[in-house]
């Protein structure tokens, strides 16, 4: 069987003296950085459907521009079969530790829920023997909730109840079959979670039956003994005009009000926290301060157009803060790096997939790198801990801990004449010390 890949072999590790495009330059998988290698720090995955699924359609053209050979099969099945082939050869060839999934990445819908169930299962033995011949392993399923025009108006929201029960008839199979490809998470994007206009929609309602959904599938996890991490993935716009998983700090409190601040984590995109109007890092920075950091789509938008380009990150010093935050907050346990990342319409070469996916393998490392000595040398996170010391005295503590009232306060202020004297902020200061870093 000739490869699509013809020609591209294995990427390695070449350093930094080589110019080879088709190499890595800083991602040494082996080497070790703050106590592990790169590999385990990084665990890098790519997804099914940039690279796999997408026909380099946009709204413009009649068809994609891709033309890639699988997408011409007509046969489900076998559409699915050949999609795998290359896509595990793409893998191996990349040296990825992992890769994604919707369901209906890997294999077409059925003509009835029955056909589709069916042809999952099916298609997840096949899976399975790719990841034991390969090594490669699943670092979360999906289940593609929102491509299908039966969920034009929401799934776990929609008005229609026979539209979740279908939703989560579907979720219940993809949750199944990535337990039983050990897939390290599940995720949960809620692309049509959200509505178009106020006047057809009741937002009391839909909060309820999206929080019932999440439930159910917390339930169901515990109840198959799925050990992963169940994981949403904010995003605040696109496809709908008001998303509901808007952003980290916004899941948060839907978690809470619903009880699953402990059960469910966060998958955040860097292209997202853009169209959010938050860096990368905030987003990171809220999910480790509340608890919930889960796992990264790696990607980046584009600053001028404002839509959810998918591109590969290509900014150091952007993506080394999204590290240093992450690291800071102890790193991955279940989740990884995935690239939610395709090539542009006009790179229709399969060389370039892995200009893109390499480049960005080394963006990351580098900034790891970088990461890494931020913390090891601790000038910033001492600045901001000095800039917080205050806080560590006896009456702050009591306040914090409940023990102090508005009154206690009052009499402190008034007793010993507080005037604070304002401190600075030191930010261009701090700007400088990063630039150092890069
Ligand atoms: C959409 C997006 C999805 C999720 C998985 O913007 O990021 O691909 O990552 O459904
Ligand atoms: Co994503």
């Amino acid at each position: 069987m000739t490869s699509y890949f013809e020609g591209i072999d294995k990427i390695k590790y070449e350093g930094l003296k080589s110019d080879n495009q088709l190499a890595f330059r800083w991602y040494d998988k082996n080497k070790q950085v703050l106590g592990k290698s790169m590999a385990e720090q990084l665990r890098f995955a790519v997804c099914y459907w940039h690279s796999f699924c997408w026909n380099g359609f946009d709204p413009f053209g009649y068809d994609g521009t891709f033309t890639r050979p699988w997408h011409k099969i007509a046969d489900v099945k076998e559409q699915a079969l050949a999609k795998a082939d290359v896509a595990f050869d793409f893998f191996t060839k990349l040296d990825v530790p992992f890769y994604c999934f919707h369901d209906r990445d890997v294999i077409g819908e059925g003509k009835t829920p029955q056909e589709s169930k069916k042809l999952l299962w099916e298609m997840s033995d096949v899976l399975a023997k790719k990841q034991q011949d390969t090594g490669v392993k699943l670092l979360w399923g999906t289940a593609n909730a929102f491509s299908n025009r039966r969920y034009m108006s929401g799934a776990g929201t929609n008005p229609d109840f026979e539209v979740f029960a279908f939703a989560a008839a579907q979720i219940r199979e993809v949750l199944e079959v990535t337990h039983k490809l050990g897939g390290e998470n599940y995720v949960l994007w809620g692309g049509r979670e959200g509505y178009e206009t106020l006047i057809n929609t009741d937002l009391k309602k839909e909060g309820q039956s999206f929080g019932r959904l999440l439930n159910l599938i917390v339930e169901h996890k515990h109840k198959i003994g799925f050990k992963g991490t169940i994981l949403i993935e904010p995003k605040p716009r696109e496809p709908s005009k008001h998303q509901y998983d808007f952003d980290v700090q916004t899941v948060y409190g839907f978690l809470k009000a619903h009880g699953l601040e402990k059960e469910i984590k966060v998958n955040i995109e860097g292209n997202h926290a853009t169209l959010a109007g938050h860096t990368f890092e905030h987003e990171i920075a809220m999910a480790v301060a509340y608890d919930i950091m889960g796992s990264i789509d790696m990607n980046r938008g584009d600053y001028q157009c404002g839509w959810d380009t998918d591109q590969f990150p290509n900014s150091i010093p952007d993506t080394a803060l999204a590290y240093y935050y992450l690291m800071q907050g102890g790193g991955y346990t279940t989740g990884g790096t995935n690239f939610d990342a395709k090539v542009r319409r006009q790179s229709i070469d399969p060389v370039d997939m892995f200009y893109g996916h390499v480049g960005a393998m080394d963006v990351c490392a580098r900034s790891l790198l970088i990461a890494e000595q931020m913390i090891n040398d601790g000038k910033l996170a001492k600045a901001v801990s000095d800039r917080y010391s205050s806080w560590n005295g006896q009456l702050a503590q009591d306040t914090l801990a409940g023990k102090v009232s508005l009154a206690d306060l009052s009499k402190y202020v008034l007793d010993k004449n507080v005037d604070p004297a304002p401190t600075s902020g030191r930010q261009e200061y701090l700007e400088n010390l990063l630039n150092q870093y890069i």
